[in-house]
């Protein structure tokens, strides 16, 4: 395989609510996760985060692996709850001092510290006040920004403001297959524009707390259309700009795409009444990064019938599928990549893939091996696909293999394991699999 610059970013990445556990202690607040997961009916087979993977009290063994592997970053994200419990005011220095040890400890080991400061578990007395869908969640999303950059900044490497804030919006408020488990449709827009404010808010409040890079990490998908019908190209547009340009445009060129704009329109014009003047302004706040989350493509049909916006997402032929459905399309992590080049131009940030993975139906075999070649073959193309891009003129600067180890997927509970460690949840027991050996030597091949 190709050898990468020297000072390339090679990582993995979880969150807390899929890793953390100990929901309960150290003063932590519930989130809008505690509540969906302990909904009956919410998540396959009833599980929850309680105790997940325990990290909360192993993260000196989970560093201590990523050190072995020979990752020089790490990204995790900071479970706002645990640092202001009723996300507004209060304080919890509990909270920040598990953030404390585990930054201390990352760097003892050699490994820089990524911190997303938003994955989705909001405090739940948030939600409580209507969440992302009330403008004033993102002004405290700006105060809570300060109060972690202010503990955080003089050692973090790299912040990131909010996790797929796309996801989230049509996941948790759209469809309500997430917590908060909203089924708003497209009229859950104000949840897309208040993350994106708070996004710019929370920026200009890291950098005045002494932050050296940031960025937020988005996730991007190529659509391709399914057939050649006037339809299904009309579909594709849509779903495009509902997808990739409504979450970054802002971001990086001050303004909605005017598609997603007439699309939100259409649906109730009332809508637009959140965009208040100089939102945009804040939203394109100057960043260092852009974060890449890439899995797959949109391969979209229109279909009038289709609860989802008159639009279906059709199954690309001939391709390797996950054990979660999921088709593996590396070029289409290319054709991302240098379409964030040729859409941003001179304002494109440097980009860095800050997810990408497999879940895989692993099992511990009776010698104690995990032998999942196929995510192997998965993140060996997915880093071809990255040098690709980089040949094509991307500027792309690392890769986080998602995830570090197996962890609660969120509707799915624990069903899907994506990790390069396999977890035994019933024991804790860390077992690196085959593809945890294969990245470290291809690491050390990259030295
Ligand atoms: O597990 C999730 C993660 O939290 C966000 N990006 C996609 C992953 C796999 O579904």
């Amino acid at each position: 395989m190709a050898h990468f610059p020297s000072g390339f970013v090679w990582g993995a990445a979880t969150a807390s609510y899929q890793i953390e556990g100990a929901v309960q202690e150290g003063g932590r607040g519930t989130s809008v996760w505690d509540t969906f997961a302990h909904t009956p009916g919410r998540i396959k087979g009833g599980e929850t985060g309680d105790v997940a993977c325990d990290h909360y009290h192993r993260y000196r063994e989970d560093v201590a692996l990523m050190q072995a592997l020979g990752l020089n970053a790490y990204r995790f994200s900071i479970a706002w709850p645990r640092v202001q419990p009723d996300g507004r005011g209060r304080v919890n220095e509990a909270g920040l001092a598990f953030y404390d040890r585990l930054v201390d400890e990352l760097l003892g080991a050699d490994i820089q510290p990524w911190a997303t400061l938003f994955h989705w578990d909001l405090p739940q007395a948030l939600e409580d006040s209507g969440g992302w869908l009330n403008r004033d969640t993102a002004h405290r999303f700006e105060e809570y920004a300060f109060l972690v950059g202010a503990r955080l900044a003089d050692r973090v490497t790299g912040f990131m403001t909010l996790n797929e804030t796309y996801i989230h919006f049509l996941l948790g408020y759209a469809l309500g297959q997430h917590a908060p488990g909203r089924t708003l449709g497209l009229h859950a827009f104000p949840a897309a524009h208040h993350q994106l404010l708070g996004h710019g808010l929370a920026v200009r409040a890291l950098r005045e707390a002494g932050a050296r890079s940031i960025g937020i990490a988005n996730n991007f998908a190529p659509v391709w259309p399914a057939g050649e019908r006037d339809a299904d190209l009309d579909a594709a547009n849509r779903v495009d700009a509902l997808h990739n340009h409504l979450f970054t445009d802002p971001l990086l060129r001050g303004e909605y795409p005017a598609l997603a704009l007439d699309i939100v329109q259409g649906t109730d014009p009332a809508l637009l009444d959140v965009i208040l003047p100089g939102d945009l302004a804040v939203m394109a706040a100057p960043l260092d990064f852009l974060g890449v989350n890439y899995y797959q493509p949109d391969y979209v049909k229109a279909n009038p019938a289709s609860p989802t916006f008159g639009i279906e997402l059709g199954r690309l032929p001939d391709r390797d599928y996950t054990a979660f459905g999921w088709p593996v399309v590396p070029e289409g992590l290319t054709q991302t990549l240098t379409g964030l080049k040729a859409r941003y131009g001179e304002t494109c940030p440097p980009l860095y893939v800050t997810e990408s993975g497999c879940s895989v139906n692993d099992v511990v075999d009776q010698d104690g091996r995990v032998r999942d070649d196929f995510r192997i073959r998965y993140h060996e193309a997915h880093i071809d696909a990255v040098q690709d891009a980089i040949t094509q003129g991307a500027e792309v600067r690392g890769y986080f293999a998602w995830s570090l180890m197996d962890n609660f997927e969120w509707a799915e509970g624990y069903s899907q394991r994506f990790g390069l460690v396999h977890v035994d949840y019933a024991t804790q027991v860390r077992t690196p699999k085959d593809s945890y050996r294969w990245f470290q030597n291809f690491l050390r091949d990259q030295a």
